[in-house]
């Protein structure tokens, strides 16, 4: 491996040794860029590589509410202002159990190439907490959030750091943290948050954008290697915000879906997928996705890792990194799999990856194929600035758009280095030649 590149490496696997989830996201982007470094010898000397991998700040912070019984819980909060390179830090909140250092840095991290990919001026950024909402009240639910937007209003604005949703992050959430920050500022500034409720400055197609923009991303890949959408089978995992509007799309364009998941288990149905029933169950009562089959009760219900063993022509992993291993990989290749779409944040593990490249099977890189939804986000922080709203067509247009313009730059980044179809090393590759850019005109800040 290129000198630098592994100085710079070895270094950051040894000073963050506990973070797995940010080793491996900087990893796959840093090992996939060997070709760009070994042409620019002028990176070392100005720290290029050390400099793309340090978040500009990291914060966290205390986050105390109240329960329904009176007890005081006490989480902790974070934000990874990542990098406000080419625009204010963008990025989700998270709240999960799972939330860690290592889960906030790795998707920072990525969000920084995502966003670079969509062509808009926003930077990088991610937040949370090891907060659950599941089983919680509303009440619980606006309390945590008030609470958590008491700290992080200090760190945000239109203009400075713009969070939206993330697994556990949806409009109800975006609505208390939004309410909470307005009554602190007293101020309206719309663009603040993103995701928002189409009342009080929410874009339509916001909701749909990540599903939306996995699909459209989907048909330029396939399309693009002589296959089409149509009639493919699909699973999809999760029955989250992408999930279910990838779906949505997908039954659209003629796919036929005969899976999905949640944290608990999936189901199959080989008659199609019932997304009203999913809907229904999902988000309006925010219930768990095995309530499926006492509807339809010829569909099975199995664990959730079992979606990769369904024979499918199509896998989009929706749920959440790491989802998808070796094992996984190897079942969907020996069942014909010839194409998947990362709509989660890496959802599949380094070897899964490699092994399905190995195998020419089209993957197509959460950092491009996902991006839709961080996309639109942008578009909806243009709209609160106009003070004007675009109709569902429009936006959904634009969107459309921009994916195309995404895939046509992992392609092109792809074939000028001789790497054929594999747009995962084309998408790394694109979005830090953009990155390394700008960093180079901006001095050494
Ligand atoms: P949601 O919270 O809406 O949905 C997450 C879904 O994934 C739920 O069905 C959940 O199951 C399931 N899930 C979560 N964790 C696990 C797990 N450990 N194992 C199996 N299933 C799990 O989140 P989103 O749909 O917003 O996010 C899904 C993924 O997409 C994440 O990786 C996120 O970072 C990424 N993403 C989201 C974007 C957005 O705009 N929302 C944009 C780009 C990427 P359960 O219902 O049981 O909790
Ligand atoms: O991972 C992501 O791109 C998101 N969760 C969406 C971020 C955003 O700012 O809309």
């Amino acid at each position: 491996m290129n000198r630098y590149l592994q100085k710079v490496l070895d270094e950051i696997r040894e000073k963050n040794k506990n973070e797995k989830e940010y080793i491996q996201a900087v990893d796959e982007v840093l090992t996939s860029i060997e070709p760009v470094i070994e042409k620019h010898d002028e990176y070392e000397n100005i720290a290029l590589l050390e400099r793309m991998t340090e978040p500009e700040r990291l914060i966290t912070f205390r986050v105390p509410y109240v329960n329904d019984e009176g007890k005081t819980i006490v989480h902790r909060g974070y934000r990874v202002q990542f990098s406000s390179l080419i625009g204010p830090y963008k990025g989700g909140l998270r709240f999960h159990p799972s939330v860690n250092q290592s889960i906030m840095k790795f998707l920072g991290f990525e969000q920084i190439f995502k966003n670079a990919l969509t062509g808009l001026p926003i930077g990088g950024g991610k937040g949370g907490s090891d907060f659950d909402p599941k089983g919680k009240s509303d009440g619980e639910i606006m309390r945590f959030c008030q609470s958590f937007m008491t700290e992080l209003q200090r760190h945000i604005g239109q203009d400075i750091d713009v969070p939206a949703g993330d697994i556990g992050v949806g409009e109800r959430e975006i609505g208390y943290m939004f309410g909470q920050y307005k009554r602190i500022k007293d101020t309206y500034e719309g663009g603040v948050l993103t995701g928002k409720g189409l009342s009080y400055g929410g874009s339509l197609a916001r909701k749909e954008a990540t599903g939306y923009g996995l699909i459209y991303f989907m048909r330029e890949m396939l399309n693009s290697n002589g296959q089409s959408l149509e009639g493919k089978t699909t699973v999809i995992s999760g029955a989250g915000n992408v999930a279910i509007y990838a779906c949505q799309k997908a039954q659209e364009f003629g796919m036929n879906v005969v899976a999905m998941s949640d944290s608990q288990g999936c189901i199959y149905d080989k008659n199609g997928i019932d997304l009203d029933l999913i809907k229904q169950i999902k988000e309006v009562e925010r219930g768990r996705i095995s309530e499926y089959i006492k509807v339809h009760k010829d569909a099975q219900y199995l664990e959730s890792s079992a979606i990769w063993e369904i024979k499918t022509d199509i896998a989009l992993p929706c749920a959440t990194q790491n989802e998808l291993n070796l094992d996984d990989a190897e079942k969907l290749v020996k069942n014909g799999v010839i194409a998947i779409g990362e709509g989660a944040n890496m959802p599949c593990t380094k070897e899964a990856t490699e092994y399905l490249l190995a195998h020419k099977i089209l993957v197509a890189p959460a950092k491009a194929s996902n991006a839709g939804g961080v996309a639109t986000s942008a578009i909806e922080m243009s709209q609160n600035s106009m003070r004007y709203y675009l109709t569902f067509e429009e936006v959904d247009k634009k969107l459309e758009n921009i994916m195309i313009n995404i895939f046509n730059s992992c392609k092109i980044a792809a074939e000028e280095y001789n790497l054929g179809n594999n747009y995962v090393a084309g998408a790394n590759i694109a979005a830090f030649r953009k990155l390394a850019k700008a960093m180079k005109a901006q001095g050494i800040v």
